[in-house]
């Protein structure tokens, strides 16, 4: 089911550099145009946009306490409970993270150091259409709130004129999140970002989102950070004789189901785990609910690749570096010293990327489309700033002060020279 690539082609079709995450122009100049309205407009416009793209403007754009409380009747026992469980092991695995502020070198003369600070306000963008994920608002909100940022705040549509899904409701009380409004798309971005008179502005908004809040998030980048534009999720699976075929169709299918562009790869040392796996696939996609958008997925973005042994598998998948990595070999652990690039990486045959998407604890805000080259899956570093300080004694300036001088004077800032010398004279 899904297309055999050779090595050459494999090469050629998804190792060439193409930048999948270009936006469209007509996309920029719309999410442009909402953008400074709300600036210069605030709430007035904000209305206007919610009405026009969502069909009508809530009551309150907050959730009320009230409403945070009645969610909790509206979600199921059993989800609560392992949407608990779920948060529990994402703190755990988070919490590690955490860094002190700390001095760096310290004797008679000198200190220097460095300053951990969070971020003061977060806002979280949740998507609320089909792709509306409690996991999602867990994975952004949690380390936010670890990091210590003073106000994570939520945004996400409202779905039939007032209610947001309540899920996202009950998911953000269980993360920590302070303050939900009921905004999506580019104009949720921007009163993020620019403030109205009733949404606070922020200093940084992350999560997912379509094609109009990626565009959104790149134009107001700059004022706030923002985490990343997200391209298609993806998986890549390196498999030998003892991997499971049917583990190996069920990973690929959970990574095609997400959407028509998802795609997934599988590196596999033998022929016959490449056609098993195919009828697999065949079989597993009959029942499946997501099939048309799974079928669309494995058959046009996907690709298996026969490889003639493990270091070209892993050379492949390091030139890929895919979002997702899974090790199906023997003694899997083994092969870490191996990867080079990837987003996150789930070793052996009961360690499906499903796990990761939920529960075990990993963030599952990572990157795509190669960016895993260069950067990281969401951690608590993503909210925290990094200030170093330094305190020199009068000695200790003067024993620096000639090489501060010469490299200053080769600048030609005799500016930076004197205000040490200034400081030698008395
Ligand atoms: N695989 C997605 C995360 C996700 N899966 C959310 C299910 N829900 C991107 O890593
Ligand atoms: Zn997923």
């Amino acid at each position: 089911m899904i297309p055999a690539f050779s090595i050459e082609s494999f090469k050629e079709t998804f190792l060439s550099k193409k930048n999948v995450s270009q936006q469209d122009d007509r996309v920029i100049r719309t999410a442009k145009e909402v953008i400074d309205d709300i600036r210069s407009n605030g709430d007035q416009a904000l209305k206007k946009y919610v009405e026009k793209f969502d069909g009508f403007v809530p009551h309150n754009l907050e959730v009320s306490e009230s409403e945070r409380k009645d969610a909790w009747e509206q979600v199921d026992q059993k989800t609560i409970e392992s949407l608990q469980k779920a948060a529990k092991n994402i703190r755990a695995f988070h919490e590690k993270q955490l860094q002190s502020s700390r001095f760096m070198n310290v004797d008679e003369n000198i200190v220097s150091g460095q300053l951990y600070r969070p971020i003061e306000r977060v806002g979280i963008y949740v998507p609320g259409g089909t792709a509306c994920y409690p996991s999602s608002v867990l994975m952004n909100a949690i380390p936010a709130v670890l990091a210590g940022v003073e106000e994570v705040i939520m945004v996400t549509p409202a779905r039939d004129g007032e209610q947001i899904a309540p899920i996202l409701s009950v998911a953000a009380d269980i993360a920590g999140v302070a303050t939900i409004y009921k905004i999506g798309g580019i104009q949720a971005v921007a009163a993020l970002a620019y403030g109205t008179e009733s949404i606070p502005s922020v200093d940084k908004i992350v999560g997912p989102g379509n094609a109009y809040v990626a565009a959104a998030k790149s134009l107001v980048y700059g004022d706030v950070g923002i985490d990343m534009i997200a391209g298609p999720s993806e998986v890549a699976i390196i498999a030998d004789e003892t991997a499971v075929p049917a583990y190996i169709a069920a990973d690929l299918i959970a990574q095609a189901e997400h959407d028509e562009n998802a795609r997934a790869f599988l590196f596999a040392t033998s022929q016959t785990m490449i056609e098993e796996t195919n009828a697999e696939l065949v079989k597993q996609c009959a029942d499946l609910p997501r099939k048309a958008i799974a079928e669309q997925a494995l058959l046009h973005k996907s690709a298996t690749v026969l490889v003639n042994d493990l270091d070209q598998a892993f050379d492949l998948v390091n030139q890929l570096a895919p979002e997702h990595l899974e090790i199906q070999l023997a003694d899997p652990l083994n092969y870490l010293g191996k990867i080079k690039n990837a987003g996150s990486v789930f070793l052996g045959n009961y360690t499906p990327e499903a796990l990761g998407d939920y529960y075990a604890g990993p963030n599952h805000v990572l990157p795509t489309s190669g960016t895993a080259k260069f950067s990281s899956g969401l951690s608590v570093d993503d909210f925290i700033k990094k200030t170093t300080f330094l305190y020199y004694t009068q000695q200790a300036l003067k024993e620096a002060s000639s090489h501060v001088v010469n490299i200053a004077t080769e600048e030609r800032l005799d500016g930076h020279a004197r205000a040490v010398q200034k400081r030698l004279i008395d």
